[in-house]
């Protein structure tokens, strides 16, 4: 079980080089973590986008464009479309987001013709390495699906579980978060949690233990659970979170970012290769671990 970041690169290591297409490679910080993921063994790149750019952006940086196989294509939409075809093309086996908005890359990445659908959800992952919990946490769905139906969270925990078992975790442990811990036919997102807790017991989700609804309290610390009197096979263990929506996952990843310090990865599940979606903001740092994951995720092949 991989317990850090540090962790996760260490072993990527031994599946790399993976080939990566980055779609709109023309930025310093994207060019910073893909040199970076060379250097390291992970991924040998294709990048996307303007050309005579990039290559300015990599001499100033002191990277040598050599090491690169490099496609023009200076419109954003076709770099888009460009980088999604490679990896349709099995000419790469993740896909990353560089210096473009997530909304036209998940465009490409939907395209019915050229895209990277499958029979399953897209689905976002944030996974946190922070300070004081003794493991890493994977937050979903907090950038993707907006406000996800029963049917959906189903799907976005299962892909999320898929994705855990590249980290050696090999029965994750799910909460379903809500405001509390018992059902309250007002609040829905208590009612899709117990419902998605009995489909795991049912075997409609597989391969974890999915308990809820759960405050987020109790799913975190046993003694909070404990001091309320809930007994959960999940509480103090937590591998995944499932969050209501797309607010409460948005908000809950960016407040340990910046208020407690958390280094985060992000991952788009559910198409027919991984999908690292960082955002500018994250370290170039964050951006490594990101690729490291997706190499984790590539190694386990198409689901
Ligand atoms: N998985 C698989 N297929 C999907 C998904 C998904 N999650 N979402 C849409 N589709 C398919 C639909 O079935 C349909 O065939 C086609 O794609 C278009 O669907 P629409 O009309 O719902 O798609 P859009 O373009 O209106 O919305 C898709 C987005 C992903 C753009 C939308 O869900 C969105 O804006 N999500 C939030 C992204 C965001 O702003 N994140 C902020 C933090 S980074």
């Amino acid at each position: 079980m991989l317990r850090t970041f540090d962790e996760v690169l260490h072993k990527a290591k031994d599946y790399g080089p993976k080939k990566m297409a980055v779609a709109s490679a023309g930025a310093e910080d994207v060019l910073k973590a893909v040199e970076a993921a060379r250097k390291e063994g992970l991924t040998d790149s294709i990048l996307v986008g303007d050309k005579k750019e990039i290559i300015q952006i990599a001499e100033k940086m002191g990277i040598n464009p050599a090491n690169y196989e490099i496609i023009d294509k200076p419109d954003k939409t076709e770099t888009a479309r460009c980088a999604v075809e490679l990896v349709r093309n099995k000419k790469a086996s993740i896909l990353m987001k560089g210096m473009m908005g997530t909304a036209r890359l998940l465009q490409a990445v939907l395209d019915k013709e050229i895209g990277l659908r499958t029979n399953r959800l897209l689905s976002h992952v944030y996974t946190l390495e922070i300070k004081n919990y003794n493991r890493l946490l994977t937050m979903t769905d907090g950038a993707m699906n907006i406000s996800p139906d029963l049917k959906q969270k189903a799907q976005i925990i299962q892909n999320a579980i898929y994705y855990v078992h590249s980290m050696g975790i090999k029965k994750p442990k799910v909460a379903v978060v809500a405001a509390l811990e018992l059902v309250n036919p007002d609040m829905p997102a208590t009612i899709d949690a117990a419902c998605l807790a009995k489909m795991s017991e049912r075997g409609q989700i597989v391969g974890g233990i999915v308990d809820g609804p759960l405050g987020f309290d109790n799913a975190i610390s046993k003694e909070a659970a404990e001091h309320k009197g809930i007994e959960s096979p999940v509480s103090g263990e937590v591998d995944i979170v499932l969050v209501p929506n797309i607010e409460s996952g948005n908000i809950f990843a960016k407040g340990l970012v910046y208020l407690a310090k958390a280094v985060p990865a992000g991952l788009l599940l559910g198409a027919k290769a991984p999908v690292v979606l960082v955002s500018r903001s994250d370290s170039a740092q964050s951006k490594l671990y990101s690729i490291a994951l997706g190499v984790l995720m590539s190694e386990m092949g198409e689901i």
